[in-house]
């Protein structure tokens, strides 16, 4: 599709919506809260998501050391979710349920393997590019390798610049990065190791002199420059606080440790804390361009993080207390797995500095964007537009009845978050009748007191949901298919 300046893309979609009928923020649509007759813009949406950030490494999220002042000022000025949810425990079916609007039960991608998305399968990217948008993804993909169906500018991005693979994305330092189809050598010098499940190279860079990071902060600045002029959506896949797997404890890498050098805590920890340090000063730079462009009040922000905080590269999730109050961390369906920080900002439509507590997950985003520039979701997907609740118009937030996850990792594992309940399952591959711990999230956020006894009704409901959620595929069977 060619370009459309911003006043024919709101000609165009005003089209679309009023033929397609779809909710949208045009006139007349509920609660818009404009005077009749005033178009209402669809914004540009930009989409941070860092990888394994935990539930309370954010000041706005409790975090007490890491300096997070450019992420905190987005919730002062936007709205904070207390209650949402990643794809997944890990990486890539994060991503999947991010992209396709599905959960972990349904979804093509349940676990970090490597499989590619198909032709058929219908993406956030492809929605927005049909409805005018200029789409770019900048940083870790993880849905399809070079040639295959799944690579984004085969699943609607119009431009890529990242790593495809996860192992890849790794190291910080990588020899390569793909932009769009073509491979971009960097400075820096790499000792592969090669492993895993998918063969692919991971590895330790032994000449360190370009940090994929600031690559991606710049390209981000640079994609939004570019498409100043007409709607765009940016998905911008950040790869940190992630480890480096193959670097053993020394796996934090980050090119300064500032502003926490002179701290008295263990290499790692500095570490840590510098990434997040890092992305937060980018994110303040990303948001000093919008200004500097004059599309401050045309854009969505939100940030996320693709799942919890890692015990890896020498990380300790603990020393900072990266899950808050929450229990456990990455590759757990306890909440320090899954819940993540989500933050929404669009001056002049968002409420500066409101709280959510509408539980919400990954798998929301894709109708969220459709409602949000007026086309219609896709048929059965799981999401749940949130553009409501962002909008102040709670009263008409359509609820899930529950979330559900599954997790082929660790003995396979199942959970459910109904209301304030939360149902969790281990050890599925040994026994899919494992008994289900239940938790009451309203009072006991750690997940401290299983209370599966007391409420045996509670449990028959979560367990339907558990039985109803999953559908069966070959590559992600539970036990005993
Ligand atoms: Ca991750």
């Amino acid at each position: 599709m060619v370009k459309q300046t911003r006043r024919e893309f709101i000609k165009l979609i005003g089209l679309t919506a009023a033929s397609a009928g779809a909710s949208c923020l045009l006139p007349g649509c509920a609660g818009a809260g404009r005077m009749a007759g005033e178009q209402e813009d669809p914004p540009n949406i930009i989409y941070i998501m860092a990888d394994d950030l935990g539930y309370g490494d954010l000041g706005c999220y409790g975090q007490k050391i890491i300096k997070t002042l450019n992420i905190d000022k987005l919730a002062e000025e936007g709205m904070r979710f207390t209650d949402h949810y990643s794809g997944s425990t890990v990486c890539a079916p994060s991503r999947c349920c991010l992209m396709t609007g599905f959960h972990t039960g349904h979804a093509l991608i349940r676990g970090n393997a490597n499989i590619a998305l198909r032709p058929s399968d219908v993406t956030v990217a492809e929605l927005l590019k049909d409805a005018g948008y200029s789409t770019g993804i900048v940083g870790k993909w993880g849905l399809g390798e070079a040639d295959s169906t799944g690579i984004p500018n085969r699943q609607g991005f119009d431009y890529w610049f990242g790593y495809l693979n996860q192992r890849h994305a790794h190291n910080y330092y990588p020899a390569y990065l793909w932009r769009n189809e073509e491979k971009v050598e960097l400075k820096n010098e790499v000792n592969h190791v090669i492993g895993g499940q998918d063969r692919t190279p991971g590895g330790v860079a032994t000449k360190r002199v370009e940090y994929s990071h600031d690559l991606f902060a710049e390209e981000a600045l640079g994609f939004v420059e570019r498409n100043k002029d007409n709607p765009f959506f940016l998905y911008l896949a950040l790869t940190i606080p992630h480890a480096n797997n193959e670097a053993g404890n020394k796996g934090m890498e980050v090119p300064s440790l500032e502003p926490y050098a002179d701290e008295d805590w263990p290499d790692p920890q500095k570490g840590h804390a510098a990434m997040i340090t890092r992305m937060d000063g980018d994110v303040g730079r990303l948001m000093a361009k919008l200004k500097e462009l004059g599309l401050d009040n045309d854009t969505l922000v939100m940030f996320t993080s693709d799942n919890g905080p890692h015990k890896e590269g020498g990380a300790d999730p603990t020393f900072f207390n990266s899950s808050g109050p929450l229990k456990s961390y990455k590759r757990a369906l306890y909440e320090g797995g899954i819940r993540v920080p989500m933050i929404v900002r669009w001056p002049g439509r968002i409420e500066a500095g409101s709280v959510s507590d509408h539980i919400s997950a990954f798998w929301d985003f894709l109708p969220t964007c459709c409602e949000l520039v007026g086309v219609k979701a896709p048929e059965g997907i799981d999401g749940v537009s949130m553009v409501p609740t962002m909008l102040g118009r709670p009263g008409e937030q359509r609820e899930h009845e529950y979330l559900y996850w599954e997790f082929h990792e660790q003995g396979k594992r199942q959970a459910v978050r109904m209301g304030d309940w939360k149902g969790v399952r281990q050890n599925v591959a040994k026994d899919p009748g494992e008994p289900i711990e239940l938790y009451n999230l309203k009072n006991d956020i750690g997940e401290t007191r299983n209370v599966a006894a007391r409420y045996s009704g509670i449990v028959a409901k979560i367990e339907e949901c558990m039985k109803a959620a999953h559908t069966p595929s070959e590559n992600w069977p539970l036990s005993g298919e």
